[in-house]
């Protein structure tokens, strides 16, 4: 007799604990979630959209993948999204700025948040703490860029003293601001001197801006024999690259280090000879994809609070080991 009550508790607790796994189970396949990217057309993005949909096919869930140029853009795609039944969303915003309007336009639709790469900040200037986030740790991952810089300078045989150091600065952009400051004091660490070091400010975070940032520079400072070249990440290095070609700088004498390791450098890694684009530190865009989309995911389906913030590291990526760190990445 005794035993029954304790057998009860023990079914009634069984009970209780098949329920909710029960209806998380049928929530699960309703799950949507949209993926928005500031710039979809460069690799980084393709991957990190492409990896988020893989893993919602493994898992149960559907993604929409989004471009986010603008606010405006950004703005349409949640109401898009909204009206597709989507219960939240992972964004790497155009502006960091526009942070305060997207919270809020997905607080109204009753929409959870996260936000991957770059994080938004706030009408005081400081980060949304309380919008979960995952980007790379950018300090140190600049400081690998001028660690990497430094050691084939020196591989190199140049004096410093006639090297000039391009930094293509994006000082609006906190993500770039870090990666740029890292690479600079590590330069600085190496023994640079601080008056070598120009800036080159970009409008935006491709190419075409640091092409036409980098472009007047190479002839101003024409003193320079050779150029070593960073930015927040590598399409704006091949940027600086194109434009120390254009300006007739033989790659010998120029070592430009990106960021991300995405199609973008593996194109350059390709090419027969080498150029300018000496190395990229590789960061995975397939984990960034898939963590920021698996975080949203198990908020909406299971309550389960993300990270506040998550920082990822890198790897050295140069012509020589580029295949092998791709593959480690699973890029
Ligand atoms: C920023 C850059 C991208 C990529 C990402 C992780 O958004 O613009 O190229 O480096 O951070």
């Amino acid at each position: 007799m005794s035993l029954l009550p304790a057998f009860t508790r023990v079914l009634a607790t069984t009970l209780i604990a098949l329920v909710p796994l029960g209806m998380a189970h049928a929530s699960d396949d309703n799950v949507k979630i949209g993926f928005i990217v500031k710039k979809p057309e460069q690799a980084w993005f393709i991957n990190e959209q492409r990896a988020a949909s893989e893993l919602g096919q493994e898992q149960g869930f559907s993604v929409v993948r989004l471009a986010g140029e603008d606010g405006q853009q950004v703005l349409s795609a949640i109401d898009n999204l909204h009206a597709q039944g989507a219960q939240g969303f992972v964004i790497c915003p155009p502006d960091v700025r526009l942070g305060m309007a997207i919270a809020n336009r997905a607080k109204q639709y009753d929409m959870k948040v996260v936000t991957v790469d770059d994080q938004f900040v706030g009408g005081d200037g400081k980060p949304m703490a309380d919008v979960p986030h995952l980007g790379m740790s950018g300090y140190k991952i600049g400081e690998q860029v001028g660690n990497a810089i430094a050691e084939e300078m020196k591989r190199r045989g140049w004096d410093m003293a006639d090297t000039g150091a391009l930094r293509i600065s994006n000082n609006e952009l906190p993500t770039a601001r870090e990666r740029t400051d890292g690479a600079t004091q590590a330069l600085l660490d190496a023994g640079f001197d601080k008056a070598n070091v120009i800036d080159a400010p970009q409008q935006n975070t491709d190419t075409t801006s640091a092409f036409s940032a980098a472009s007047p520079m190479f002839s101003k400072y024409g003193k320079f024999d050779h150029w070593v070249i960073y930015a927040l990440n590598e399409e704006s290095v091949l940027g600086g690259v194109r434009a120390s070609e254009q300006y007739g700088l033989s790659p010998d004498d120029v070592i430009g280090v990106g960021i991300n390791g995405s199609g973008a450098a593996f194109a350059e890694f390709s090419r027969e000879k080498p150029t300018g684009f000496y190395g990229t530190v590789a960061v995975s865009s397939t984990m960034h994809g898939r963590q920021s989309a698996e975080n949203l995911y198990q908020w909406i389906a299971e309550d389960k609070q993300p990270p506040a913030n998550t920082e990822t590291t890198g790897t050295l990526m140069t012509r020589d080991n580029w295949k092998e760190v791709r593959k480690e990445l699973q890029l």
